[in-house]
Order: structure tokens, then sequence, then C-alpha cells
């Protein structure tokens, strides 16, 4: 990328006059609002810190745009953990159920500053996609699928011998970062802000994508014991174990995304199957690890 294209504005989703200055000297045609406290299970340790900036701080940036008097068309990162405990497949017509102050925080955030100011204001183009769980080998470590390809990398290459997972039976509907990126881009490409889910319509087991990312480096994980004794053992070598310190206070189960609205209107479909995705990150960390042991060595 052209680095001149690229400006760094430095601000904070909790300071009102940050903002208005980013959009007064940027004078955006479009704003991406992915500024979140986006940790699920931090949200539970820090509820105050997941209102103010994934509640005010799209209220903040919605202001920022109304005062400057600019009329970019305004994207907001919605997520699946609003749907929390309703039945999958899970739709634009599906309740809305969060269970985490995340969630919850999404949810007013998209109650009160899309649906709601786009109708009060009639000139303010905003629209939300409803995002389920979008990976890449860039997704940071604390996430789940990064946190199982990094460590079976790490133990393929004899730097680690094991690791700790909370939920092994949530089921998610993973997909590829780049191309959830892609579906945003074409949500402000329309004439009218509307909304929509974004997902593959598949879901997986945590269990399903260790084996998967094991079976990415040749490795076969086998389960042995059950509830917080279980373990994944590769060989004779137990690989994994259960800490109920990762367990979350309330879970959300199941989520599957029917992204059908997103296929029939814009388009969208997602551009890797999850086989694919979990080979590609396990693989990458893989690759990443020997090149910087040889490095180092
Ligand atoms: O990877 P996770 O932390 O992702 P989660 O909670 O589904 O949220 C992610 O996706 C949402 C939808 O796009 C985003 F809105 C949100 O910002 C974030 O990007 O956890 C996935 C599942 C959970 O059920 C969790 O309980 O994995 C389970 N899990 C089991 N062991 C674990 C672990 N999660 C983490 N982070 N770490 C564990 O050790």
């Amino acid at each position: 990328m052209d680095r001149n294209l690229l400006r760094v504005i430095y601000g904070d989703m909790r300071d009102a006059a940050a903002l208005r200055r980013a959009i007064d000297s940027s004078k955006p045609d479009e704003v991406y609002n992915l500024a979140a406290q986006s940790d699920v299970g931090i949200s539970f340790m820090c509820p105050e810190e997941a209102a103010e900036i994934n509640y005010y701080g799209l209220g903040r940036l919605v202001h920022a745009v109304l005062d400057s008097g600019l009329q970019p068309k305004i994207y907001q990162a919605s997520t699946s953990e609003m749907f929390g405990s309703s039945k999958p497949p899970q739709n634009e017509k599906t309740p809305f159920k969060p269970v985490s102050p995340y969630g919850i925080a999404k949810l007013r955030a998209y109650e009160d500053f899309v649906v709601g100011y786009r109708k009060k204001y009639s000139k303010l183009f905003i629209c939300s996609g409803f995002l389920f769980n979008h990976e890449s080998p860039r997704r940071g470590e604390h996430f789940v699928t990064r946190k199982i390809t990094i460590s079976l990398a790490k133990i393929k290459l004899g730097l680690q011998e094991s690791f700790s997972l909370g939920n092994l039976d949530a089921l998610r509907d993973w997909g590829y970062a780049p191309d959830y990126v892609q579906a945003m881009w074409m949500m402000l490409q329309q004439k009218t802000p509307k909304d929509y889910v974004i997902g593959t319509g598949k879901q997986h087991s945590v269990r399903h994508f260790v084996e998967a990312a094991a079976s990415a480096l040749n490795m076969q994980v086998e389960w042995k014991g059950k509830g917080l004794k279980e373990v994944g053992m590769v060989g004779d070598k137990v690989v994994l174990t259960i800490n109920k310190k990762f367990y979350r206070p309330v879970e959300v189960n199941s989520l599957c995304g029917d992204p059908s609205k997103a296929r029939r209107e814009i388009s969208w479909k997602p551009s890797l199957t999850f086989p694919e995705l979990v080979e590609l990150m396990a693989k990458s960390d893989l690759v990443q690890l020997q090149r910087e042991q040889k490095m180092f060595s």
C-alpha cells in the first residue's frame, strides 16, 4: 500500500472533540466504525468500558458527523453476539437476546444510533452489518481461533507442551475476515442504508476447530475424560487441558448466520470454506514461527 494514502489521526472513542477533529480534518466520504472493546470475555470484567466505547462511542461519532455538516456514509460494526440466546440460524428478523455486556452495548448502539437516528435525521446514511466471527492469520491471539492455531503450531515445533481452553462445545460460524471487510464496503455502496447479516451459514464447535487445525499440521487429536478433566492428546502427550477461567459467566452456545439477504441484495458470498480458513491460519502460524526459529538460531 502507498503509505502516502494513509494518514493516522490520533483520537479516542471516549473523546468527542477528538472525533470531531478527525472528521473535520479528513472530510471522509465513508466512515467505518470498527472501534470497540471487542473481547466478549473481557466485557464481563469491564462492563462500563463496553458501554463507554461500544455504545456512547458510536453516539459521539455520529454527532461529530452531524455537527460537521458533512454527509459521509457511516458503517457501524454490529455483531452476532447481539443475537445471544436466540436459536440459529440467525437472520435480520431474528430477535436480539444478548447475554454479555459487549452484546448489550452493541445492541443499544444499533437501536439508538443506527435505527433511531436513521428515522430522526433523514439525511443521515448509517447502516450496520451483523457480522459473525471473522478470522484470519492477523486475528488477535486471545481469540479462540488464533489461540488454537498458534498453540498447536508451537507444539508441533516443540516450542510449547500444551495449552488450555474453556468451553469446547460452543458453536460458532467462522468466516474469512477479508470477505467481511468487502461486505462492509458493499453495504456503503448502496443508495439507501440497509442492515445485513454476514456469515457463512455453517457452524462448527471449538472442539472441531481444534481437530481441523491439528489435522492441517498433520497431527491427530484424541479426546479423553469429561468436563473440566477432559484433555486433548496427540499420541501419548496431553496437548490440551480445560481451565475454567476461560469459561464465560454466560455463554452464547450456538451461532450460525443466514446471509441470504446479503447474497440476494449485494451479491456477497464467502470465498473460503471452514477447512480452507483453518488451514490458512494454522499454516501461516507454522511458517511464521519457523521463520523466527531460523532467524534466532
Ligand atoms: O474467539 P472468541 O473469543 O469469539 P466470540 O466471543 O465469539 O466473539 C468474537 O466474534 C464476535 C462476532 O463477530 C465479535 F463480535 C467479537 O468482537 C469477537 O470478535 O470465542 C469464541 C468461542 C466462545 O464460545 C468462547 O467461550 O470460543 C469459546 N472459548 C473456549 N475457550 C474461548 C476459549 N474463547 C477464548 N477467547 N479463549 C479461550 O480460551
